[in-house]
């Protein structure tokens, strides 16, 4: 086992570090056949520098770099182009969501050898074994790579049982970066898992990332599996809460409900991404047991009101606008807090259609929390993702609206903010736009704080809310000067671009 393997985890967040789940799960998928180190650059000081330093010990042939967009592009562009100088016989393998749906940019820019399109669990091995053997990678599944001036791209492997993965290698981890810090504090508890049980998704909104990638599949490992890795961590590392990572955690109720009866005695705390119109056919039975077994908190892609937009974001064409208020005022029965992400800002024919159905959203927005007070709130702006085919993205290339051309120009602030859904600059919103969906978010964020901000205390809410109250009532929103200067005082964490 003598061939090196260095798998890389780019920097995605200044204020919490999670397990890095990408690579850990990459580097289980070749346990025992090569040898493999992590470096985390949200855990790392200077994780080039030591980058460079286990290049340059002459070990590694492999660079694996795991990469979203937003911030972690950044480190991840500018490692790899310094690996690709520096170390021109070193493999580079790029994988995750950006690498797979931005594909030709990455592969265009000559530094990246090969893409893992989708999971890696065989296809990585298999890629090693290729390169080591010298031979051909065209029978490989989910890859990207270049033959000349040809991209080619194999097919798509089924999902795999999660069952049969090996289990993620957490102690070998625990030698690079200590678990313990890993196991953060969060809204959730004082040592927060984050724990990925399932790949893809089964519907295909056509906004999501998620869709071209898994293509309206998804497969979970079993709630034993599950029980079993959360316990271990609870035993060996203290952990006492849990974020599932899962695009999609509750698609099986039973699954759920099996889940929940196990964790039931171990007092863990737990919080999953869902569907509305999925958890609203859950049983009653089914909400009392979750809720009785830590589930606290459930997040929801709302995304609108206006049931004409539902159809076209293709959200499975069950959800509607009565439902998303019907089902909030559900869950306040069962004390789990819902947790609603509106896409604000989609493209549509004239700029007055945008901004009525800007002001239409707001005032939606406005009728969730009078269902609800205690629905948290999460605004992104609809920012595009290559969902090649679909309706709304056939509007968007319409609109004029290009991704860019080289891998670098990702590096410009206005890309690296383009997937933190908060200013995209696509042609069809106007500043005046963005102003109001800016501000309405900030005195909405002053009038009700979120649960989830563990760094406001008691007296510090109470004296946002009654500030953000005249302006909030009266529907003032322009220039929120005064929230603002609160929030930062503060330190307002946005859960939507620094973590849950
Ligand atoms: C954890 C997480 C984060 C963490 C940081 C993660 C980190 N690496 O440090 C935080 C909370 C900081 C974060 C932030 C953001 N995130 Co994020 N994040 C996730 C999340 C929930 C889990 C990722 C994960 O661990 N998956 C588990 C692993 C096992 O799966 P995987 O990554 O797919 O890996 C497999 C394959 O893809 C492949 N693979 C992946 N990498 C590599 C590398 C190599 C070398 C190889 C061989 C294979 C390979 O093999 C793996 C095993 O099969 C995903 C959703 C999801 N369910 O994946 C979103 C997700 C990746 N995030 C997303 C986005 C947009 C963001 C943000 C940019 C914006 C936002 N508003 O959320 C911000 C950026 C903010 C910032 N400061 O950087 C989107 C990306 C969508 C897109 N347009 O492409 C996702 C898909 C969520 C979504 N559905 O919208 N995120
Ligand atoms: S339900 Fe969620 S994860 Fe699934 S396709 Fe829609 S937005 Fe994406």
């Amino acid at each position: 086992m003598s061939t090196q393997v260095l798998l890389f985890n780019p920097r995605a967040t200044n204020y919490k570090a999670r397990i890095p789940n990408s690579v850990l799960q990459v580097a289980a998928s070749v346990d025992g056949k090569y040898d493999w180190v992590i470096v985390d650059g949200n855990a790392e000081v200077n994780a080039e520098q030591k980058i460079i330093d286990y290049l340059s010990s002459g070990n590694f042939k492999y660079f694996g770099c795991t990469i979203m967009p937003g911030p972690q592009l950044k480190q991840a562009i500018l490692v790899t182009k310094k690996v690709h100088e520096l170390f021109p016989d070193v493999k580079i393998i790029w994988g995750g969501y950006f690498a797979a749906n931005q594909y030709k940019v990455v592969i265009n820019s000559g530094w990246v050898d090969a893409i893992i399109n989708g999971p890696g669990d065989l296809a990585f091995p298999r890629l090693l074994d290729a390169f080591e053997n010298n031979s051909p990678l065209d029978s490989i599944h989910n890859l990207i790579f270049k033959n000349g001036n040809e991209i080619i791209i194999t097919a798509k492997d089924a999902l795999l049982e999660q069952d049969t993965l090996p289990d993620l290698p957490y102690e070998k981890l625990h030698s690079f970066h200590s678990l313990e810090k890993y196991l953060g504090k969060s809204y959730l508890g004082k040592k927060t898992i984050a724990y990925h049980s399932s790949f893809g998704c089964p519907f295909t909104c056509s906004f999501c990332a998620v869709v071209p990638i898994y293509e309206a599949k998804w497969k979970g490992q079993s709630a034993e599996k599950i029980y079993r890795h959360i316990k271990y961590l609870k035993e060996n590392f203290g952990a006492d809460a849990i974020e599932f990572h899962d695009n999609n955690f509750f698609v099986n109720e039973k699954r759920t409900v099996e889940f929940a009866q196990l964790i039931k005695n171990e007092n863990m705390v737990w919080w999953g991404e869902g569907r509305i119109d999925t958890i609203d056919k859950y049983k009653a039975e089914s909400l009392v047991v979750m809720r009785e077994a830590g589930c606290k908190m459930i997040f929801f892609g709302a995304e609108t009101g206006n049931d004409e937009i539902l159809k076209k974001m293709d959200k499975g064409g069950k959800q509607t606008g009565a439902q998303i208020l019907s089902f909030a005022a559900r869950m306040k029965k069962f004390n789990i807090i819902p947790e609603y992400s509106f896409v604000l800002g989609t493209p549509a024919d004239t700029p007055q259609q945008v901004m009525k159905q800007i002001d239409e959203d707001i005032a939606f927005i406005m009728k969730v929390k009078e269902a609800n007070p205690d629905t948290e709130i999460i605004i992104y702006v609809y920012s595009p993702v290559p969902t090649e085919g679909s309706e709304m993205y056939k509007q968007v290339l319409k609109s004029g609206f290009r991704f860019p051309e080289k891998l670098e120009d990702w590096l410009n602030d206005s890309w690296q903010n383009f997937d933190l859904r908060k200013n995209p600059l696509t042609p069809w919103l106007t500043p005046e736009m963005i102003d109001k969906i800016k501000n309405f978010e900030t005195v909405l964020n002053g009038y009700y704080p979120t649960v989830s901000d563990i760094r406001m205390n008691s007296s510090q809410r109470k004296l946002i809310r009654t500030v953000s109250s005249i302006r909030y009532k009266n529907k003032w929103y322009s220039y929120p000067y005064e929230v603002k200067v609160l929030q930062k005082l503060w330190k307002y964490r946005q859960p939507e671009t620094e973590g849950f």
